[in-house]
């Protein structure tokens, strides 16, 4: 079958993508795959866009200064969006060429100040009601996350575990108001926000005491979730990370101080690929964080040495993750990415992204039954030879098919779409 498959498609003649998706189901069937069913489940898993890819982490509070808290974005690509309504019209150009109904995920800083200089611990709902008219109108869900890092208050690199109690004071109550902003948008979208705290706070140099710090930011989140919000409308999430540019010693917020927390409070666990070492993958967490917590969240990204957050790419990394997710249960997963490159074009780097996660998680619901049985049998050496011939299984028709029926453009048409608008809008702008 896939010979038969293979010829056709590499003859004089190349089939409509129709004619390559009814080969390449047929092929799977004879696996025992169900290609329709896969296709809906693809359908009904929304993957969050991070919305600092589209302007370098930049927000609208307008006040300057350095990015920070072990975050760097290289690049200087023309066209990065000034203003929320271009973030808004990226974001929609980038969604309109990636198949499904996704959501958003913003940060505190990309709040509408009206030109006011509203402080961190000071926003309110009120002041992201174009974000949530926009969500509503382009029927898509919001994910939200406080903003504890590039502010004054956090220039030395720590925030909720600061040793000084005013600046864990201001810092909770942005984290406090943040929750608040994301029930909003939850209550409003019929969906629950996912609120996601992460703090940069970490050593540069080995630290005389990293008991207190942790106590310090465990009493601070305590603080921050004391009130309870309903979980229709929103879901707390806590971040670790094992080191950032700057601090390379310690950082307070690690994964076993979240792992703890996440799991003592019952709070959702957001494990970010690229925030372990190089070589650990998160694709082996999933299951067992899964058996002790309802729900996580994952930032999906791509860790290159020691910075976090490339373009991701469809690499095994990814695969593996994306293959856990499935099999733990894609509803006990919320997926966002979490990565920011300037070098290129910041739409193309969420299509590029996003499409690919997808095509991870297709890849893994096409994944033929007979490699379960074969491990169940003890046959291992069928689950390896099975395991590899699923590698140039012909999901690449599937997936064609799967944009097409979403009214996406198949293969690397998008690109010609946003080298349009770079074009016509982008180029503009500077
Ligand atoms: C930083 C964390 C965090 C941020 C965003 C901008 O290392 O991954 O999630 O990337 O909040
Ligand atoms: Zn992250």
């Amino acid at each position: 079958m896939l010979a038969a498959f293979t010829v056709t498609a590499m003859g004089s003649r190349k089939p409509s993508p129709s004619d390559a998706f009814r080969l390449a189901r047929e092929c799977y069937a004879t696996l025992g795959v169900d290609v329709d069913a896969a296709l809906k489940a693809l359908a009904g898993i929304p993957i969050s866009l991070q919305c600092w890819q589209g302007d370098d982490v930049g927000g609208f509070e307008r006040q300057g200064g350095e990015l920070g808290g072990g975050l760097a974005v290289t690049g200087n690509y023309p066209g990065k969006a000034r203003t929320p309504d271009e973030l808004r019209a990226d974001l929609e150009k980038a969604l309109s060429l990636i198949p499904g109904r996704h959501r958003v995920n913003l940060h505190a800083m990309y709040g509408e100040f009206g030109g006011q200089r509203v402080d961190r611990d000071e926003i309110e709902p009120a002041h992201f009601k174009n974000w949530i008219a926009w969500a509503k109108a382009n029927r898509l869900g919001l994910d939200f996350n406080p903003t504890c890092f590039a502010h004054p208050q956090a220039a030395d690199g720590f925030t909720l575990s600061h040793r000084e109690k005013g600046i864990r004071t201001f810092w909770i109550e942005h984290c406090r108001r943040s929750r608040e902003i994301g029930a909003a948008m939850g209550r409003a979208l019929g969906t629950p926000c996912v609120t996601n705290v992460w703090i940069p706070d970490g050593f540069k140099d080995t630290p005389a005491d990293r008991l207190a710090p942790r106590e310090r930011l465990a009493a601070a989140l305590d603080d921050v979730f004391a009130k309870p919000l309903p979980r229709k409308h929103v879901l707390d999430a806590v971040e670790g990370k094992l080191f950032g540019i700057g601090a390379e010693s310690c950082t307070v917020g690690s994964h076993e101080f979240y792992l703890g927390y996440a799991l003592t409070r019952r709070k959702l666990l957001c494990l970010d690929a690229g925030h372990f070492h190089p070589t650990e993958s998160i694709a082996d967490k999933i299951s067992s964080v899964l058996l002790y917590l309802p729900e996580i969240l994952l930032h999906v990204s791509r860790g290159v040495r020691w910075d976090s957050d490339h373009v991701v790419t469809l690499n095994d990394d990814l695969l593996a993750i994306a293959r856990e997710v499935v099999a733990c249960g894609p509803h006990r997963v919320h997926l966002g990415l979490d990565y920011f490159d300037a070098s290129i074009n910041r739409i193309a780097a969420w299509v590029i992204g996003t499409r690919n996660l997808q095509k991870a998680l297709l890849i893994a619901l096409l994944e033929p039954p007979a490699i379960r049985t074969a491990e169940l049998a003890g046959d291992n050496t069928a689950r390896l030879a099975l395991q590899e011939e699923a590698k140039s299984l012909p999901f690449g028709a599937v997936w064609d098919y799967f944009c097409e029926t979403q009214g996406v453009t198949a293969g690397e048409a998008w690109l010609a779409e946003v080298k349009a608008f770079e074009n016509n809008v982008l180029s503009k702008r500077d």
